[in-house]
């Protein structure tokens, strides 16, 4: 009996022996990292073009991996993007899909596959740092308790997050639904509708800002700057806002080296350059272009020390890379920051026409580079990708059968093997869309003035439907539309089927 019990014993150990040595040969999945900036333009990067600014990590990225010329956000604001590059969803199937207060609701379903929920099927461990702004909660926020759902109830396994954005209250950071900071004593409260007796607003306390508002923003004050939204209390948990990008940036850099020995999937979502333009003291000058120029030189510092992070684990090899934004570039975007002052020659928008808010090329159409060091051949590709299909594209590398609704499996383009990309695309600006095939933009007739003269930005409004040759035509001067009848018919006629209309 024992006999047979030791042989058994033994084969046991040996069996599982096989097993073990099995499972270190077998290479570990590659770790995924998505670098997300926050308004940075197409012009913004010095290997896009940019002459005035250097952005020599950005351009790292660039220059050792494929750099896409037409590499596109969904939209030109940033909750529809976030959402559809997180759903691999148009984000005009989701009417709740647009920009949203700091105290609007979760807008993702819960119930529906995401990246990170795909990718935690397939073994990795998720996280997101930085910007959300996907909403929180199922409305009437607690923020003193847990706050939920949010990141870590569509997959996140790790979240460090601001609730919104920069300009907009609560000012304080979230980590896996927990107010950062927060003391019992002093209760986080947040409103958008009034504000809290008593709490000054940038409406009538110019002594108390650093920062002057321009348009909106003239809500609660915190750190010198007013803010969209109300807030009152919850002091021991505001962040500092010249601290945030070495903020995000200690948490990426933690959240690598805890997980360095399984796959991860990484959501870095820096802050930079939405307004408020807040330069660390240590940025500050540096652009010789006022702040947007600086925080884009400090996000281009955080890229850097973050991939050295990844090399210094050993983790670059393993790592593929995504570096983009979620929508085009804005110089004034509400607060008097010297950014127009002091702009001089640069151009965030590089050739392209409009930017943030536009359904112009320069709203969607972004800085767009795939990197993987040892991987992917450093290139340059034409070939029309959107960050909607990341998540098929990142299925297929995973081995998972999952796809996005409108997520195209552009592994190979993506990995430089193939430059065949989208026929076309569905563009989004605030609710309105146009469509983007082959050669051709398209942008139906919309009401509504044809420059937002608080931004200063063309929106791609006009009584007429537009019709440009990208090809001859990359800053969309000339409306073609009249001399290509059936150009204009068959995208009107493909634009109409897409959208379901
Ligand atoms: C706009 C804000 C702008 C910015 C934007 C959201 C005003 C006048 N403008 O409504 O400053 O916050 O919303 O930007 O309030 S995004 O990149 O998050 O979409
Ligand atoms: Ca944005």
């Amino acid at each position: 009996m024992y006999k047979i019990t030791f042989i058994l014993a033994a084969f046991l150990m040996l069996f599982s022996a096989c097993g073990n040595q099995q499972k270190q040969e077998e290479p570990q999945k590659p770790n995924i990292v998505v670098i997300y900036l926050d308004d940075l333009g197409y012009g913004d990067v010095s290997a896009y073009g940019a002459t005035e600014i250097k952005t020599p990590n950005f351009d790292k990225l660039a220059e050792g991996g494929v750099r896409f010329t037409t590499g596109y956000a969904s939209s030109a604001t940033c909750t529809p993007s976030r959402y559809a590059l997180l759903t691999g969803e148009y984000p005009w199937r989701n009417q709740n899909a647009k920009i949203l207060p700091g105290s609007a609701p979760l807008i993702i379903d819960t119930a529906k596959i995401t990246i990170p929920k795909m990718l935690k099927e397939q073994g990795y461990h998720t996280g997101i740092v930085g910007k959300w702004h996907l909403g929180l909660g199922s409305g009437n926020v607690n923020w003193n308790e847990r706050v939920a759902p949010g990141p870590n109830e569509v997959g996140f396994d790790y979240s460090f997050i601001m609730a919104a954005t920069q300009d907009r209250t609560p000012t304080v950071f979230l980590e896996n639904g927990y107010v950062v900071g927060l003391s019992p004593d002093d209760p986080l409260y947040v409103n958008y509708q009034k504000n809290f007796e008593g709490e000054p607003t940038g409406l009538d306390n110019p002594g108390l800002m650093k920062m002057r508002w321009f348009n909106g923003h003239n809500n609660s004050i915190h750190n010198g700057i007013p803010r969209i939204g109300f807030q009152k209390g919850g002091k021991s948990a505001m962040w500092v806002d010249e601290d945030m990008a070495d903020d995000f940036l200690t948490k990426a850099k933690n959240y690598v080296k805890e997980h360095k020995n399984e796959p991860f999937f990484l959501y870095y979502a820096l802050q930079q350059p939405h307004v408020p333009r807040t330069p660390n003291a240590r940025f500050v000058g540096t652009s010789g272009m006022g702040p947007r120029g600086d925080v884009i030189i400090e996000a281009d510092w955080c890229v850097g020390e973050f991939i050295k992070t990844l090399e210094e684990e050993g983790l670059l090899d393993n790592t593929l890379v995504i570096f983009s934004s979620d929508n085009g570039p804005v110089v004034n975007d509400g607060y008097y920051d010297d950014s127009v002052e002091k702009l001089g020659k640069h151009t965030p928008w590089g050739p392209l026409r409009g930017g943030k808010y536009s359904l112009f090329e320069a709203g969607t159409r972004v800085p767009f580079i795939t990197y993987w060091k040892g991987k992917i051949q450093p290139a340059v590709s034409d070939a029309m990708v959107s960050q909607l299909d990341l998540f098929s594209s990142f299925a297929k590398l995973v081995d998972s059968d999952k796809r996005g609704p409108d997520s195209e499996d552009l592994l190979d383009v993506f990995l430089g093997k193939s430059q065949e990309g989208r026929d076309e695309i569905v563009l989004e600006a605030t609710s309105r869309t146009a469509l983007r095939k082959g050669n051709w933009a398209m942008i139906p007739p919309y009401n509504g003035p044809a420059v937002n003269k608080m931004v200063n930005i063309e929106l791609g409004n006009s009584s007429e439907f537009q019709l440009y040759n990208l090809n001859d035509d990359l800053g969309q001067q000339k409306n073609v539309a009249a001399e290509n009848p059936e150009k204009l018919k068959e995208m009107v006629d493909l634009f109409e089927k897409l959208r379901g209309d």
